[in-house]
């Protein structure tokens, strides 16, 4: 019988894992913005939870690593900081919490540093990691991070190594590198002193990553699944409560448009890559039988090919669970056609969402998303008809874009008749065409200045189009005036369906004196009258006790004379 040959590599393999010490790995969530803004009485900057999917396909990624001995998570966007007003006190919370978590001695830290506007409560926490653990490895990845490499090894000594781009593969590779003490070259891995570029002067990238499938048995060693499940709620058009549980799926990565004002793609890359559905549908019976998840946000960047978006919706209409329910967050125009909506309507789904952003033609060139806007309306109509409730998105303040563009963008969505309209501030996202025009405009630096701050409708600079605060309160007049004072289904009379869009709206947002009044007129003009006066009670008690809901007085204006009297 013939010698059993051992390939070189495996040989070298084995030796290093003998020689090797699995190590201890503990990932780092961060919120998405600061926690004085996410603590702050102002009601534009109301954040919503969802789980970190970028670090459960990490953890998935390094499960069955002979080099790992355990992995934890310390997440910092389910701590509650109330009560931290001053930096300090968030310093102290931060490294009560990291010790807390960090029972093993941890060998590396794995911080996730998506949002740009997270950059200041990231600062703090590598500092606080680097007082405790001085010989511990910090390595970063994310959007953010990916974007301002050079910026933040330069400026945060703390920060040992940065991954630019997706991680599975060199995450991987670099626990090995650590566990067995040796050095290696990983692709996109930069660190302290090298940071490496391609021969085009541009920053080295990981490889995008081909597997996407995910073994979702092992989510519950990461993140609290209790507190995601009970608490992933984005506001959508669902005609459920908020009650139901509910996660955040996605059935793909790579997105192939070039909106100038989106990071997505110097992560995910252009080209659409899917997961395999069957794995999808395994993560959903998965998520319903372990967590009694019943609600999934799919929160893909786009469906494209079309022929795979009606294959996705096609097989989530096979789905045998009771109350299963699909909130899909974001679709594109352009790649939509109604054989897309019939599928969607065929799995049940009630709500749908489309990012068209302005209602300006030479804007729509500007950013490069080029939404076909007769399509748009043919598009809604034709999704209305089938009894689908359609939100857009929309974003004001582009580059050289003038208050008469804006108008043009809030005329466009009267006319376009949707059921929920949002309105927001474009904020510059480092990576971004975007973001370079600001920075040539001289609107903005390249810097944590331009950072920080941001929430989905502020940003910190202003133009000589618009100031800050014009653009924040125009934006949220827009919002106020679309979705509350011109609510179409009240318009409509369709007051059931208003009725359980107000009620989720409140269950989320409790302190919204205008979701409050939306429940008034409607209770009103269908003659529930003690309702009525009921509601009038709450908006009374809540303008009493309620720091945010006053912050509501300055667009008294927008409402009823009559209900303005009542309140007083
Ligand atoms: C879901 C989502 C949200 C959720 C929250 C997500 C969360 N908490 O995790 C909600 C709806 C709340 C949200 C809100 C906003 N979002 Co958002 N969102 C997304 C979205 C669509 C998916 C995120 C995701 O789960 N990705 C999937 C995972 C697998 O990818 P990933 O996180 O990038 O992780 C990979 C790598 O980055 C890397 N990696 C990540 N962490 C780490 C850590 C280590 C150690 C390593 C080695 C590697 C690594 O490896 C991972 C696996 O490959 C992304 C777009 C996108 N496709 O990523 C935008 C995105 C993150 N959002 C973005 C923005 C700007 C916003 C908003 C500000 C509004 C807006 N204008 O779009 C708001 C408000 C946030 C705020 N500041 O208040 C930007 C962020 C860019 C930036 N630098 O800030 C993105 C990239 C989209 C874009 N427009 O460019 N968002
Ligand atoms: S369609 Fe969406 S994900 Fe794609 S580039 Fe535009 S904003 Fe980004």
């Amino acid at each position: 019988m013939n010698d059993l040959v051992v390939p070189d590599w495996l040989e070298a393999q084995t030796n290093r894992q003998k020689k090797a010490t699995p190590l201890d790995v503990l990932f780092v969530n961060l919120p998405t913005i600061s926690p004085e803004l996410a603590t702050s009485d102002d009601a534009t900057s109301a954040v919503a939870l969802t789980p970190p999917l970028g670090l459960l396909y990490l953890a998935n990624s390094i499960k069955d690593s002979p080099f790992v001995n355990s992995y934890q998570c310390v997440d910092f966007a389910i701590c509650d900081f109330t009560g931290c007003s001053e930096n300090h006190e968030v310093a102290e919370l931060v490294l009560k919490k990291l010790k807390e978590t960090a029972t093993e001695k941890p060998r590396i830290f794995a911080v996730a540093l998506m949002f740009s506007s997270a950059y200041g409560f990231f600062q703090l926490v590598i500092e606080e990691i680097k007082k405790c653990w001085k010989d511990t490895v910090i390595m970063v990845g994310g959007v953010h991070a990916s974007n301002t490499v050079e910026y933040l090894l330069k400026n945060n000594p703390g920060i040992d190594y940065i991954t630019c781009g997706e991680g599975e593969v060199a995450f991987n590779s670099f626990i090995e590198m650590i566990a067995t003490d040796t050095s290696k070259d990983i692709l996109g891995v930069h660190s302290q002193g090298n940071i490496k570029r391609k021969s085009d002067n541009r920053l080295e990238q990981t490889a995008y990553t081909q597997n996407l499938n995910i073994d979702y048995t092992k989510y519950p060693d990461l993140l609290d699944m209790g507190v995601y499940t009970k608490g992933t709620s984005l506001f959508s058009l669902s005609k459920t409560t908020l009650s139901v549980r509910a996660f955040s799926i996605m059935a793909s990565r790579g997105c192939p448009y070039h909106c100038t004002f989106c990071a997505s793609h110097t992560v995910h890359g252009r080209t659409p890559r899917w997961r395999s559905f069957q794995n999808v549908t395994d993560e959903i019976y998965w998520l319903n039988a372990t967590y009694g998840v019943r609600k999934f946000y799919l929160i893909d960047d786009n469906y494209v090919p079309s022929t795979k978006a009606v294959e996705l919706f096609n097989m989530l209409s096979e789905i045998d669970i009771e109350g299963f329910e699909i909130v899909i967050q974001n679709m594109s125009i352009n790649a939509t056609d109604h054989k897309i909506i019939d599928a969607i309507v065929k799995a049940g789904i009630n709500n749908i969402a489309f990012a068209i952003e302005s209602g300006s033609v030479v804007t729509q060139k500007r950013i490069k998303k080029n939404v076909k806007l007769n399509k748009a309306h043919d598009l809604v109509r034709y999704s209305q008809s089938k009894g689908l409730n359609v939100r857009i998105f929309y974003i004001i303040g582009f580059p050289r874009e003038t208050v008469a563009d804006m108008e043009e963008t809030f005329q466009y969505a009267k006319s376009l008749g949707a059921d929920w309209s949002t309105f927001s501030v474009a904020s510059p996202i480092p990576g971004t065409e975007m973001y370079s025009e600001f920075v040539e405009l001289g609107y903005i630096e390249d810097g944590p200045s331009s950072w920080t701050g941001t929430t989905i409708r502020d940003r910190v600079f202003d133009t000589k189009e618009i100031s800050r605060e014009a653009i924040k309160d125009l934006a949220y007049r827009a919002n106020l005036d679309s979705n509350f004072i011109n609510n179409i289904h009240i318009k409509n009379c369709d007051f059931e369906n208003a009725e359980t869009i107000f009620s989720n709206f409140i269950e989320m947002y409790d302190f919204h004196i205008f979701a409050h009044d939306c429940l008034r007129r409607v209770y009103k003009s269908s003659g529930d009258t003690k309702k009525e006066s009921n509601t009038i009670e709450t908006m009374k008690m809540l303008l009493k006790s309620n720091e945010t809901s006053r912050s509501f007085r300055k667009y008294f204006d927008l409402l009823d004379d009559e209900i303005v009297a009542h309140l007083g």
